[in-house]
């Protein structure tokens, strides 16, 4: 509002606001700039939270409670300037989950959409709608809304991974429900590999199936087919100055994003290579599979090295720089904003 009124103006609009107060009512002028900004202000803080700063409390966490009693043993990866609100950017929770060998975690099932990208450990296990997958360092694995789902871990060294769920979104919706199984684990309906078979070889059913709605069929994403993907692709192409060689994970029954509200891809950057600055209406959430650099975001630099995890606020000005040869793991609630007309991205003149 123009600042020119005079105190006695001020003092009558001060005394017309408490009147309106008790009625529930408030004036837009004085807040309308807030309501409409001209552009994306995220309340969100560029941030890295580094995987050996995360790993001994993680474990520290495995001696204090059991995976059964905790039922997600996972520490919350809070972004910095949102305390205390369970989330890494404005719209997406991020955490990371340690099973111990022998531990489950036991079956539930909810209406937030989960990720998981492997960290660490080999004969780890989830088992999502009736189909079990071993899950293994890099791979990419959906948990569908609604689908129940249990954890374990079969082999005898720690198995971690990141969790990233729209738990943000649903909320904001007032959209969630949870509920437990009536036993640790739930049942197997089918043998291990039968999605990958049906819909992950290039090939679909005969008849029409709507095996978990809006979220691809395919629930894990093995990084051994991935990584070969991006070496390939990397070498056919000269890369994208903003995106370096970025392959994004798709639904097969549509082309689309992998799961509704969450968009997930992989980027590839040779040693040396760097990123020219854009930026995008989505946070991004960023895990580092492979490799070492350094991530720019909203003008801030973190150096990172495998395994860690970053952020990106929306609207930030972003861009990398791999020391090494990298492969970044990336998701934000990009496919969500896209179904409702509200994405945006902006590049850097190059
Ligand atoms: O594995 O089901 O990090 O329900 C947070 C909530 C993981 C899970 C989380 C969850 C899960």
């Amino acid at each position: 509002m123009d600042a020119s009124i005079t105190p006695e103006q001020a003092a009558e609009r001060e005394e017309f606001y408490g009147r309106l107060t008790p009625g529930h009512m408030a004036p837009l002028w004085e807040v309308l700039k807030d309501l409409v900004p001209p552009e994306p202000k995220s309340k969100a803080a560029p941030h890295c939270w580094h995987y050996k700063d995360i790993r001994p409390l993680l474990l520290e966490s495995g001696a204090l409670v059991t995976a059964e009693e905790a039922e997600r043993r996972v520490l919350i990866l809070e972004n910095p300037a949102l305390p205390g609100q369970s989330r890494a950017t404005g719209t997406i929770y991020a955490g990371v989950q340690l099973i111990l060998p022998g531990e489950t975690a036991p079956a539930h099932r909810h209406t937030p959409s989960a990720l998981r990208f492997l960290m660490e450990g080999e004969a780890g296990f989830t088992a999502v709608g009736g189909e079990r997958t071993t899950m293994r360092k890099g791979d990419f694995i959906i948990t569908p809304s609604w689908a129940w789902h249990d954890h374990g871990n079969e082999g005898d060294g720690p198995v971690v991974w990141l969790d990233g769920l729209d738990i943000p979104i649903v909320a904001f919706y007032e959209a969630g429900f949870g509920e437990g199984y009536n036993d640790a684990r739930h049942s197997l309906v089918r043998p291990e590999g039968d999605s990958m078979a049906r819909f992950g070889s290039d090939l679909l059913p005969m008849d029409p199936v709507e095996r978990y709605g809006k979220t691809s069929p395919i629930f894990n994403y093995p990084y051994e087919r991935t990584r070969e993907a991006l070496t390939v692709a990397a070498k056919g192409e000269v890369p994208d100055p903003h995106l370096a060689t970025t392959l994004r994970y798709a639904n097969p029954m549509d082309g689309g994003w992998a799961m509704p509200t969450i968009a997930s891809w992989v980027t590839y950057l040779s040693a040396g290579q760097e990123t020219a600055r854009m930026r995008s209406t989505d946070g991004v959430v960023i895990a580092v599979a492979e490799g070492t650099g350094q991530l720019t975001a909203g003008g801030e630099t973190f150096s990172f090295w495998q395994d860690d995890v970053l952020v990106a606020p929306s609207w930030a000005w972003r861009s990398v720089k791999a020391s090494s040869e990298c492969v970044l793991f990336c998701f934000s609630d990009r496919s969500a904003q896209e179904k409702l007309g509200l994405f945006r991205e902006e590049r850097s003149a190059v």
